[in-house]
């Protein structure tokens, strides 16, 4: 039987190669951190790699995304399909699924993508509060496991980590375990060069056990993950470790953390480590010892399998893990608006269709960075998810809107919960790298953004989106919608909740007047623009507004009309959802874009900033394309041109047209 440093070796040997191989990558990470990751991977982890889908499997998130051929290396050792040798052969290649960093839709078995560091840990924070409230509907039979992370120095120097360990802490998410690579190097140097705190003194007075151990020593650190696994808090255990391990002229240093170690350093090295085969090979004895640790889960999934099948609710579990959602909901409850047709906010008109929702899904889990009142994002009877109470639905995350984002990720990505949670637009930017992450990842996750333009009012220019929607619209993969009355939040919420990854939901905090009154024969708002007032006169002018422009849009219509000038308005809740239309739909809602016979005008309180893409570089565009301004939210609409007169004139100007007064 091979020792655990000889299986650890294994790690630093193609760690080592296929950098090399790639004359790129990271192979400091994996080879200090070897013996750690052998002690998890070969005793600790509940893991099968014939079915790495097991919904009761522990989840292993690589935080420290740069030291990924540490992960390439222990799925291939451990036996799930991929990645072949020739995968690793090809790290970093277009070919091959061991990617830069580790992304969670090109290998079973990475959990999440990692990479912009701090995420993966606040990503695992979701993913242990997802455990804790799927045990707490679900039981221990079905739902009883266990989130690892192995962290480096620079996810716990980055701000997030005060956000998911003040979280964790809180809602003591005691099955929480981060190994931390305390090599005390990163990019620049010596960890002294920019850090002076108590790192584990910092994670006890929020709430977390700590340890220390020799990270070199896969027995010891085995002893710590035992304690950290009987402790009840969330627990961080500090390996102490070399990074490079085994390079002996690099190791220790910041030359391992980012290249190739050079011919020379290798050849060292392998003399070092006492493995004298050639590059990609494994000795057999390594790699059956391997094979029997990545076999150790099969017979525990298969008693969970039993426990399964016997469970009365074997059914509902499975629909739910897979994503299976109600959608009934929505035409009872549009039905029920165009009877008696509302004047809300759209923020209101959210909180009316969740509670339809939160009824017929209860799969979702609610939440806010501290808006909750505002955000309208807490139904009636909602019950707060806590340490005493995980099966409640909705969570109080605090001021912490990156936090919430990355773990509403990490929620999304264990499966069987569907996280929705508010703050401000504007604050779009504090959550904006986890929405960035969520969307790569596909992961399904809806934000609830209210406040969503000067509408907003008094609390000025700091509080007003400008170039937010814009922004967020560029970003790939988020479905960005901004409803203009109460069906159309309706219709918004039903196609968010039908998308696969990321959906922005932008709100407004002012009433709007209800637009859509007689019912329609689909989801008008899921093909992301529609005609909702076609031209009377002969067709001059086509209107395109979103969310609370919608209404100006049509009044200026209205006066356009009166004037003889025909003018389509249409609405466009999601720029992204209308781009996926057919050809044929597009050119029917804005027909040819180059046909200078028809103006087209953007309206949208925010920058103008792109919508040539609709209007036409002969378009015109109404917008906002400086900062706001504090005052009561009509003044601003009327400093800001925002108004159908004013619209009116300029669409008339833009046409030639001199009112004759
Ligand atoms: C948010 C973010 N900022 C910067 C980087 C670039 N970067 C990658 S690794 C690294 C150093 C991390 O140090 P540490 O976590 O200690 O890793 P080690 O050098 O020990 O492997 C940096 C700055 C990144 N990936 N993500
Ligand atoms: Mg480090």
């Amino acid at each position: 039987m091979p020792t655990q440093r000889r299986l650890a070796n294994a790690i630093r040997a193609l760690a080592m190669d296929a950098v090399e191989a790639a004359n790129s990558g990271h192979p400091g990470m994996p080879m200090g951190m070897a013996d750690a990751a052998t002690a998890l991977f070969t005793r600790h982890l509940k893991y099968d790699p014939a079915d790495p889908h097991w919904p009761d499997r522990d989840r292993f998130v690589l935080s420290a995304g740069h030291g990924s051929m540490l992960i390439y290396a222990l799925l291939h050792l451990t036996g799930y399909a991929r990645p072949t040798m020739e995968d690793i052969r090809n790290f970093r290649q277009l070919s091959s699924p061991c990617a830069g960093h580790p992304e969670n839709f090109m290998l079973e078995g990475v959990e999440t993508t990692t990479g912009p560091l701090g995420q993966g840990l606040a990503s695992a924070v979701g993913m242990a509060i997802a455990e804790r409230h799927l045990n707490a509907v679900y039981g221990d039979d079905l739902v009883d496991h266990r989130t690892y992370v192995i962290a480096g120095d620079g996810c716990l120097m980055e701000g997030i980590n005060h956000e998911a360990t003040g979280l964790a802490g809180h809602l003591k998410l005691g099955r929480l375990i981060v190994l931390w690579d305390d090599n005390r190097i990163t990019i620049d140097g010596s960890t002294d060069l920019s850090r002076k705190e108590d790192v584990l003194a910092r994670h006890e007075a929020m709430g977390w056990h700590t340890v220390e151990c020799d990270g070199m020593d896969s027995a010891k650190v085995s002893k710590a993950i035992d304690e950290a696994v009987a402790d009840e808090r969330p627990s961080l255990i500090r390996c102490k470790t070399i990074i490079g391990y085994g390079a002996p002229n690099k190791q220790g240093t910041a030359a391992t953390h980012g290249a190739a170690l050079g011919a020379d350093e290798v050849a060292a090295a392998r003399k070092e480590l006492g493995w004298d085969l050639p590059p990609f090979e494994i000795p057999d004895d390594v790699a059956q010892a391997w094979r029997e640790a990545g076999s150790r889960g099969a017979s525990v999934r298969a008693a969970w399998e039993q426990r399964l099948a016997a469970s009365d609710r074997a059914g509902e579990f499975t629909d739910r893990m897979a994503g299976k959602l109600d959608d009934g909901w929505l035409k009872p409850y549009v039905d029920g608006l165009l009877s008696d047709p509302p004047k809300v906010a759209t923020r209101k008109a959210s909180e009316m269709a969740l509670e339809a929702i939160n009824a017929a899904v209860p799969a979702t889990i609610g939440g806010s960075a501290d808006l909750t009142g505002s955000n309208n994002t807490k139904t009636k009877g909602m019950q707060a998810l806590t340490a005493e109470n995980y099966g409640g639905r909705y969570i109080y995350y605090g001021i912490r809107e990156f936090g919430m984002a990355a773990a509403m990720n990490g929620m999304a990505l264990h499966g069987g919960v569907l996280p929705y949670g508010g703050t401000f637009l504007v604050f779009s930017d504090y959550s904006r790298p986890a929405i960035r992450l969520g969307a790569l990842q596909t992961a399904k996750v809806i934000h609830v953004m209210t406040h969503d333009s000067i509408g907003l009012g008094e609390d000025g220019p700091t509080h007003q989106p400008i170039e937010h929607l814009q922004s967020l619209r560029a970003m790939p993969g988020l479905h960005v919608y901004r409803p203009c009355d109460a069906v159309e939040t309706a219709e918004c919420w039903a196609a968010a909740l039908a998308n696969k990854g990321p959906s922005l939901l932008a709100l407004s905090r002012q009433n709007l007047a209800p637009l859509r009154t007689s019912a329609a024969s689909q989801n008008l708002s899921a093909r992301g623009a529609y005609r909702l007032k076609s031209a009377e006169a002969a067709r001059k002018v086509i209107l395109i507004a979103t969310g609370s422009e919608v209404e100006i849009a049509v009044a200026v219509a209205r006066s356009l009309e009166d004037r003889g000038i025909g003018a389509d308005v249409v609405s466009m809740p999601c720029t992204e959802a209308f781009d996926a239309q057919d050809a044929a739909y597009r050119e029917d809602i804005l027909p040819d874009v180059s046909n200078r016979e028809i103006l087209r005008v953007s309206i949208e309180a925010g920058t103008t900033f792109g919508w040539e893409r609709y209007t036409g570089l002969h378009g015109l565009r109404i917008g906002i394309d400086r900062f706001g301004a504090s005052a009561p939210a009509p003044d601003l609409y009327e400093h800001f041109g925002l108004t159908a007169p004013k619209i009116t004139e300029r669409v008339l100007a833009h046409m030639n047209i001199r009112e004759i007064a």
